[in-house]
């Protein structure tokens, strides 16, 4: 034991002590008794459903289903695996295993009528280094596999190369070894000199993609200096390394970026910099302006809610029942969050409504950064869904729910408490009116909502993913980005792409979209996409004909192929896009749900940039496609590493099929533009910086159906104000009724990755 450890050890002894002495003086003062609330489901509220265990074919993958898909794979021959825990990147290993969706057809059979349940399967990847190829098995059935089958060709249409595949633990481990072995030794009075490296003070942050042109894979590093806040301390070196050889002794440096100079290699940025003819960064310590750590101590604490008489929701397994709502829930490694099977009073609205990619298309005049053009679900969107803080992630008297997954590792991790559902009180009314002169009354609802949350911090962003569940039969989905901005080192020219936020700290300007599926299913999967607007036109005033006003009238169109239905992201669409039923509602008109998009995307990068292939999604606004099961997603965790031939080029879904009378799937794009400030400093927050989109009930109903809410509350003159009726708030002081929080816990650092 060394010095250090005893001395902790020392320390911990002693605050045990303390802690026990303040113990045991707490429980000497008696403590009052206190009613606690029944964390029991309210009675009644839940009667008109009930769980059904139907749900669990969207399921996410055990534990034990995780060990034996590998199992089995690992016995198969001639498939050659080698543990990823030990396998090097030459040999044939398991990248990623997750649930393998049924096929829409089979799925609903199954929940609608008496069709068969679908069987059970996981989707694995496989990195063959031996064959230079990425590979996608279906393994199944579950929970005792008897077969695989390579599915690459059905999904994606053609075989995938190796060049594709994204970096993983043991190749960022060779990459930084070989910076910290072979490279930086022959740089050491640069390094000490410039940035006072101690041979553990530097991390890196790569610039994506990995180089110009399909099979490059020389990637970027710039170097940050290890401290708090690490994306907001660029210490002024970049270093190019070409990384594609499957021997890591074949690495090798091809560019350094220096102060704001390029040099081929450490040997001529190291003799230029002893000649002295070179711009030298003098090192200065960095103050710690990217601590997260309080400035003061914590005072008072903001208002919490809770529930008086118990949950109004019930989790079980992956499905939800909420009030008139029913869905059951899913996170993939690569997309995050997905819903299924998302049903109000019964009736199935969605069939899935899931998150399918974020991207950040960055600005700078260092190389790093000028190239960057992050695709997450590359790397993993739902892959990085930590533990959630209590009180602060998701309110305190949350639901969390614990996550298996199994990416870049030999056996699943669990995340606890990954995901959180809550319901939340706006504070806002839903509705509401307060009648006036000639009928005195009050009818309001006040806006208790039911939300489903995960949030995922992908490197220096975390991203906030709700669905947002209204009592008026409208779906929300929101994204909101907080978390550090990435910055780069300010040399001459820098402020053209941001601004300075610190000491030689440039703010890089960049966009954020994001990208979502749903695939409504209104009345069933026949639908149509109608679009409505107005248009203001010239009448004849009929009392007055000499007179023309302008009126604006309804404009109602129906859009009939795949084309028609790909709304351009710079171009004029109209306000409201349904995907309607031929059903119509008591009054004739069409039923249908509305999508609106609350943040469109903004400018995408051009057409002619063979990058744009890869994030081709982003082109529209929304797009409408006939649902086929091997269009499942929009983009692929190939898509980053290979954007110029990706796996999955969204555009070519769109071909001309006919959307009237067919299964449609929306894909809809939102973000916005970010331009770093001061304020990003330390942290980005969610108040203003996001998007998202509602899927709203549109002549579906009869009526508002949140008419029907438990929650109403109706007042008028002669119903006297301490009557409870038909307004709960008036006995709520009778509530004797204490919150039964559960204690705090947290263990999310257990599983973060360490390279
Ligand atoms: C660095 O490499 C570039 C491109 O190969 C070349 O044009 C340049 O002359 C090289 N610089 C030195 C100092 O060798
Ligand atoms: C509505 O669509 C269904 C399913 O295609 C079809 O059978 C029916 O005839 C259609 N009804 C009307 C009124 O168009
Ligand atoms: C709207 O409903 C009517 C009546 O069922 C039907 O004839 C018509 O085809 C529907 N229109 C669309 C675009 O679905
Ligand atoms: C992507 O798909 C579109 C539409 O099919 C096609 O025109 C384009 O060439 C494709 N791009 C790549 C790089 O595959
Ligand atoms: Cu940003």
């Amino acid at each position: 034991m060394n010095a250090t450890a005893k001395y902790c050890l020392g320390l911990l002894l002693l605050a045990s002590l303390i802690a026990n002495v303040v113990f045991i003086c707490m429980q000497a003062r008696k403590t009052p008794e206190v009613p606690k609330c029944s964390r029991q489901m309210a009675a009644g509220m839940l009667k008109t459903h009930k769980h059904d265990g139907k749900s669990l074919i969207f399921s996410d993958l055990s534990a034990e289903e995780h060990t034996v898909v590998k199992e089995y794979l690992m016995k198969q021959a001639d498939l050659k695996l080698t543990d990823s825990e030990v396998a090097t990147l030459s040999d044939d290993y398991i990248f990623l295993i997750e649930l393998h969706l049924p096929e829409k057809e089979l799925a609903l059979r199954y929940l609608d009528s008496s069709g068969p349940k679908p069987p059970r399967e996981a989707k694995v990847v496989v990195f063959h280094g031996s064959r230079d190829l990425l590979v996608e098995y279906i393994v199944g059935p579950l929970p005792k596999p008897t077969y695989h089958r390579d599915d690459t060709i059905k999904r994606y249409g053609k075989r995938l190369q190796y060049s594709g595949r994204p970096v993983t633990r043991v190749e960022y481990g060779y990459i930084f070894d070989f910076l910290a072995t072979k490279e930086f030794p022959k740089l050491g009075r640069v390094l000490q000199e410039s940035f006072a490296y101690d041979g553990s003070n530097f991390c890196f942050v790569e610039g994506m993609p990995r180089g110009l042109k399909s099979g490059d894979r020389a990637s970027w590093y710039t170097v940050f200096r290890k401290m708090s806040g690490i994306y907001l301390h660029p210490v002024g070196l970049e270093i190019r390394i070409d990384h594609s050889s499957k021997d890591p002794s074949g690495f090798k440096v091809l560019q350094i970026f220096y102060n704001g100079q390029y040099f081929n290699s450490s040997e001529e940025l190291r003799d230029k910099y002893e000649k002295g003819n070179i711009k030298k960064i003098v090192y200065q310590p960095s103050e710690d302006y990217a601590s997260l750590k309080p400035r003061r101590p914590p005072s008072g604490l903001p208002p919490q809610q809770y529930e008086m008489r118990g949950r109004r929701y019930s989790v079980q397994d992956n499905q939800v029942l909420y009030l008139d709502w029913g869905f059951a829930f899913g996170l993939s490694s690569l997309t995050g969050m997905y819903l299924f099977d998302i049903r109000f009073k019964g009736e199935r609205i969605a069939y899935e409504v899931s998150v399918q990619e974020a991207i950040a298309m960055y600005g700078s005049s260092t190389p790093a950064v000028m190239l960057t053009k992050y695709v997450d679900s590359s790397f993993g969107i739902g892959r990085l869904a930590h533990e959630l803080v209590r009180g602060v992630d998701c309110p305190y008297h949350a639901t969390f729910v614990d996550t298996f997954r199994y990416l870049d590792t030999n056996q699943a991790k669990h995340y606890r408490n990954s995901i959180c559902i809550f319901e939340h009180n706006m504070g806002r009314p839903l509705r509401r009116h307060f009648s006036d002169f000639f009928i005195n009354d009050y009818g309001g609802l006040v806006n208790s909502v039911l939300i489903i949350r995960t949030i995922t911090a992908i490197a220096n962003y975390d991203y906030i993913w709700d669905f947002v569940f209204y009592q008026n039969g409208a779906l929300e989905v929101r994204v909101f980005a907080t978390g550090y901005i990435s910055s780069a080192y300010l040399i001459d020219g820098s402020l053209r792409y941001g601004h300075q936020v610190a000491k030689n700290t440039l703010g890089t300007l960049h966009t954020h979209f994001v990208n979502f599926k749903a695939d409504l299913d209104v009345t069933g999967t026949n639908n149509y996409f109608l679009t409505k607007d107005m248009a203001y036109h010239e009448v004849q005033v009929p009392w007055s004909p000499e007179r023309r006003v302008q009126v604006p009238k309804l404009v109602e169109k129906q859009l009939k192929t795949e084309n028609e239905a790909a709304l351009r992201f710079d171009q004029k669409i109209p306000r409201y896009l349904h995907i309607a039923s031929n059903k119509t509602n008591k009054w004739g008109h069409n039923r249908s749900y509305r999508i609106q998009v609350l943040s469109f995307n903004g400018d995408h990068l051009p057409e002619s940039v063979p990058e744009e292939a890869a994030v081709s999604w982003a082109r529209y606004k929304v797009a409408i496609t006939k649902h086929k099961d091997h269009e499942s997603t929009s983009s692929s965790l190939y898509n980053q590493n290979d954007m110029w031939s990706p796996a999955v080029n969204f555009s070519s879904y769109i071909n001309g099929e006919s959307i009237e009378n067919e299964d449609l799937v929306a894909w809809i794009s939102t973000g916005f533009l970010h331009i770093p400030h001061a304020e990003d400093i330390p942290n980005t927050v969610t108040a203003g910086n996001g998007g998202g989109f509602f899927l709203r009930p549109h002549n579906y109903f009869d009526e508002d159906p949140s008419i029907n809410s438990p929650d109403s509350v109706y007042l008028d003159p002669s119903i006297p104000s301490d009557s409870c009726e038909l307004n709960p708030n008036a006995c709520l002081q009778n509530e004797v009724c204490m919150p039964n929080l559960p204690a705090f816990t947290y263990n999310g650092f257990d599983e973060v990755i360490h390279i």
